[in-house]
């Protein structure tokens, strides 16, 4: 079934920039997954379109008020169902490319982003299902890390690909970093493509692949071999 994605934003050209581009952008060409932008803007009535308010307690800054939020999840809840909520923040779990294949097999996304300093604590208690980080910095907002989340997401829905091969020979699927690439020309400056690569046989370059993987995982990422 196709996958719907929803994204509460205050500036959904951060979002869409996913589909204008690339292999994402092809995904949703071809139908794999429809993409939705929600502007708690447009869901408050009075006329200076209020969506911010200052935090108890004092403080810089301003926190994204509870309704317009509340009255975007309703309506989609509405027109889609429910879905798996998700509020993009620092204070999640981080994103890594097990979650990613997981949520690629979902149906229904709601991504909400915040801006300044963060979302009243009761909505996320309320109505969010899970926080995902996409690693330890600080963003001005959640947009480019519900860009990156659909990013992971939608290569790895089938067909998305121009190989199934692909998503199957990426980086960490097997839990280790990628090896290294090579094209023409030959030789750069000195360096030269590893012999075994020019060789033709396919045996031995998949095990020279593995064993690269393998020593550079050790040397840069051992966390990810514990
Ligand atoms: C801004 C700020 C300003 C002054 C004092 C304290 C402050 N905290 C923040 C802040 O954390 N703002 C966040 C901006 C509020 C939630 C949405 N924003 C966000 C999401 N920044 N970074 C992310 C994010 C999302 C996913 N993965 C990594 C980072």
């Amino acid at each position: 079934m196709k996958l719907q994605i929803d994204v509460i934003t205050l500036l959904p050209e951060l979002v869409l920039s996913v589909i204008s581009a690339g292999i994402t952008a092809r995904a949703h060409k071809l139908g794999l997954f429809e993409l939705s932008t929600y502007n708690p803007r447009d869901y408050v009535d009075d006329v200076h379109k209020t969506v911010d308010d200052r935090p108890f307690g004092g403080g810089p800054g301003m926190v994204m008020k509870y309704a317009p939020l509340k009255a975007c999840l309703d309506d989609i809840s509405a027109k889609h169902g429910r879905g798996r909520r998700i509020y993009l923040s620092p204070q999640g779990s981080v994103l890594n490319q097990a979650l990613a294949q997981e949520l690629s097999c979902a149906t229904h996304l709601v991504l909400l982003c915040g801006r300044y300093e963060g979302v009243d604590e009761r909505l996320i208690i309320n109505e969010i299902d899970e926080e995902i980080s996409i690693g330890d910095y600080v963003l001005s907002g959640g947009e480019l890390g519900a860009a990156v989340l659909i990013d992971a997401i939608a290569r790895l829905i089938p067909g998305a690909l121009n190989s199934n091969l692909s998503a199957v020979e990426d980086s960490f699927t097997n839990s280790l970093l990628d090896h290294p690439h090579y094209t023409r020309p030959e030789s750069i400056n000195g360096l030269d493509v590893p012999k075994v690569l020019l060789s033709g046989d396919h045996q031995k370059i998949k095990e020279w692949r593995a064993k690269i993987a393998l020593e550079r995982t050790q040397t840069r990422r051992p966390d990810l071999l514990d």
